[in-house]
């Protein structure tokens, strides 16, 4: 209801700062109230039982329609957190649309039933859809504002162009750009909090982190999470930052702070820092009492802080609105909000069958034919046909999509030539600490390609938001010993952005990792392999090639394609004889989930990938040599997708089958395809399914050891010889 105001705010009401019209502070009034209203609606039917799951912006409200207010929805870009409600109302978000999220309909225009209340997410809006996980967000935040800047300066690379994955992402960016994210004070405990200051303040970029500090982390009071208890105190150093404390249950002063937080975000001085004091009337969600850990007195003084109460209290008192105007606006919004969670209880659930919808690019098939092609003909030139090392046509494939796509970014621990871009007059350049992307920086220069801070959460949050922008970052983990760190990102955010979001976003970023042990010396910390553990997370595409020419055009794949892909480089496999090949063009890509048959057979299919490829090679040779054993090698070539069909048929020719695998043996990859073998071919086999892996332990230091942990060619010998005679 739009409501006039009935009379100008007397002058000199207001001593704090009086710098809204009336007709603002009722429009804030408004949607703080409908905020409160929704959430009572909501917490009503949680009781009910018809909602499953409730979480309150209650106390945070002011503080957020200042956010909402000055920011502008569908030009700036949001990464809000569960408690956003009164931000995302006044970004245009609806109590409809919020309460079909609670509901959990198939109309949740933010997940489709998906996610719990309150996990916000609109592309329409700008609001990208974020996680229950604490903290994540700040990443993307980040990822994302670099993502603008870099489409500001090259707006070629916005165009939209067929054929690959560019095609289905519309990019919009504005140079004067500004992206908001929020988070509670306890979340700063995190430690991408700090990792998402460091770059925000590295490159100025213009982000806006608004901390909404209630004073509680659930029931942890603010002085265990910070210490001192004030996070403005501890983040005062950082450089190019602008920074805001403020009194978050008064919209006033909130506005006042978000307005000068922006321009200096605007006018590109670097990012913002707003942090504001609020309240948390209602406990943390609805399955908390904080009465449990906090005395009456406490929950009393906070009581008295209340934005809503205080807000009423100012339009009476300074004539804007009348008692009698204040309780039809009031009546109205109630009805507003009564309404919404009736028309949600009306909606359809979502249909079983649409569970699987949205897990991968529905546009973009990675598997499909388009993705068939022959290396290129070296046209009877000897140096074209000179073979390469997998380290040399995996820089060459990065350098050719470079060059043909300027939406990628390469950036990763150690990746460029120099950061100090004077010192490359002199010098070589580093280029990765296995050189693979040796000379793109000096190639593409150091916007294109670039080190990141020494922090792998940061390489990927900040991929997930350069990536819901439309760029392709092709990101490095320097080993994949090393990649825990961003496994939250992994496993939460980045494999979970279009589904959870219901296809609303994605974020098809390449995460190349060297991976991999028979290093003799690698040890514990540079040798490991765990594979499965991606294989294990819906959402992820997951590449192990063997061989030059399959590391080239399955990377090349990788980046055109529209799903976030892990691609695992085998340390020991990068300059190895095995396996170079000449260099097959600049557009050779080979689809997913093809298996090859490296060496054919009859009497035992040997199902492998990545560096025991040529282990399981000579083990079939020795095989045929000295027992007349003849082995059918399939290289899986990716886990995920994997390629069934080659499988079976190879099994149903063979009846006997191993999977071998560098891998632990117990709940690794090959346990999965031993399953299903043995679940959809039992017919066809004449003997148990054999699996070869490394001992259940990690790799050791000292060469003896490493041997006998890994799995070598006599232990896949062993176990040909074995089944043969079973
Ligand atoms: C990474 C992670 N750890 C733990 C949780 C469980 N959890 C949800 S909210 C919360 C407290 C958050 O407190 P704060 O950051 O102050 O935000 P507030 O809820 O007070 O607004 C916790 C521990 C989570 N969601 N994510
Ligand atoms: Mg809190």
């Amino acid at each position: 209801m739009e409501l006039a105001v009935s009379s100008a705010r007397e002058p000199g009401t207001d001593a704090a700062s009086g710098s809204l019209s009336p007709q603002q502070m009722v429009d804030a009034y408004r949607l703080m109230y409908l905020s409160r209203r929704v959430d009572d609606r909501e917490i009503l039917l949680k009781r009910q039982q018809k909602i499953f799951f409730q979480v309150s912006g209650a106390g945070h409200e002011a503080l957020q329609v200042a956010a909402g207010l000055v920011l502008r929805p569908g030009y700036d870009w949001f990464f809000p957190y569960y408690r956003d409600r009164a931000l995302c109302l006044a970004l245009g978000v609806t109590p409809t649309e919020m309460m079909l999220q609670a509901v959990g309909a198939a109309d949740d225009p933010a997940s489709g039933g998906r996610q719990m209340p309150t996990h916000w997410s609109s592309p329409r809006l700008h609001i990208v859809s974020t996680s229950s996980s604490t903290t994540t967000q700040l990443l993307h935040a980040v990822g994302c504002a670099e993502a603008g800047r870099y489409f500001s300066r090259h707006p070629e690379a916005a165009e939209k162009v067929p054929g690959d994955y560019r095609a289905y992402h519309d990019v919009e960016f504005h140079g004067d750009e500004v992206v908001l994210t929020s988070l509670g004070e306890g979340s700063t405990s995190q430690g991408e909090f700090w990792e998402a200051l460091n770059t925000a303040s590295n490159k100025r970029l213009p982000v806006i982190f608004c901390i909404e500090d209630n004073g509680y982390a659930i029931s942890v009071p603010v002085e265990v999470n910070t210490p001192g208890g004030n996070i403005s105190r501890l983040v005062a150093n950082f450089p190019n930052f602008h920074f805001e404390e403020v009194d978050g249950t008064d919209p006033e002063a909130s506005i006042a702070a978000f307005e000068r937080a922006a321009a200096h975000c605007r006018s590109g001085l670097g990012p913002a820092f707003v942090h504001g004091h609020v309240i948390r009337p209602y406990s943390h969600s609805y399955s908390d009492d904080d009465k449990l850990y906090r005395s009456a007195a406490e929950r009393e003084a906070d009581a008295l802080r209340d934005p809503i109460a205080r807000m009423q209290m100012r339009l009476l008192r300074e004539g804007i609105l009348s008692a009698e105007e204040i309780t039809a606006l009031e009546h109205s919004l109630d009805l507003e909000a009564a309404e919404a969670g009736e028309r949600a209880l009306a909606a359809p659930a979502p249909s079983i069958a649409s569970i699987t919808e949205h897990v991968y690019s529905s546009d973009l098939d990675p598997t499909g034919a388009q993705f068939e092609s022959d290396p290129a003909d070296p046209n009877g030139e000897p140096k074209a046909a000179t073979p390469r090392t997998m380290a040399d046509l995996i820089n060459a494939c990065l350098a050719d999509e470079m060059r043909r796509d300027p939406r990628i970014v390469v950036y990763g621990e150690d990746v460029a030539d120099a950061s100090r871009e004077q010192a490359l007059s002199e010098v070589k350049g580093k280029g990765g600490v296995f050189k693979l992307t040796a000379g793109l920086q000096t190639e593409f220069g150091s916007e294109r390609v670039f080190n990141s801070p020494l922090a792998e959460a940061n390489i990927v949050g900040r991929a997930i938001g350069y990536a819901t922008r439309g760029m392709k970052p092709v990101v490095e983990i320097q080993f994949f010993d090393y990649i825990w760190p961003a496994m939250h990102q992994i496993r939460n955010e980045l494999a979970l952005m279009r589904w959870r979001s219901n296809g609303g976003w994605a974020a098809p970023a390449v995460l190349r990792v060297a991976i991999g042990g028979y290093l003799t010396g690698g040890a514990i910390y540079h040798s490991q392999s765990g594979e499965s553990i991606f294989t294990h997370t819906p959402g992820l595409r997951v590449v192990f090639p063997s061989n030059a020419l399959d590391a080239n055009g399955l990377l090349r794949t990788s980046i055109r394609c529209d799903d976030p892909v892990l691609f695992f480089e085998h340390k020991r496999l990068y300059r190895e004889t095995y396996g170079r090949a000449p260099y097959p063009g600049p557009d050779f890509t080979i689809p997913f989930g093809k298996a090859k048959v490296v060496r054919p057979g009859s009497h035992i299919s040997l199902i492998t990938y990545g560096a025991v490829v040529p282990r399981a090679l000579q083990a079939a040779q020795r095989a045929h040599r000295q027992h007349g054993i003849d082995v059918e090698v399939i290289d899986l070539r990716t886990l995920n997708p994997f390629d069934w069909d080659s499988i079976a048929a190879s099994v149903r020719k063979t009846s006997r089958v191993i999977v071998a695998h560098e891998d632990m043996l117990s709940w690794g990859y090959g346990a999965e395809i031993a399953a299903r073998i043995a679940d959809q071919l039992f017919e066809d086999l004449d003997a148990p399914v054999r699996r070869v892996g490394a001992m259940d332990t990690f790799v050791a230091y000292q060469p003896l050891l490493e041997d006998a942990i890994l799995p070598q060619p006599d232990a896949i010998l062993k176990a040909i010889v074995d089944l043969k005679n079973f």
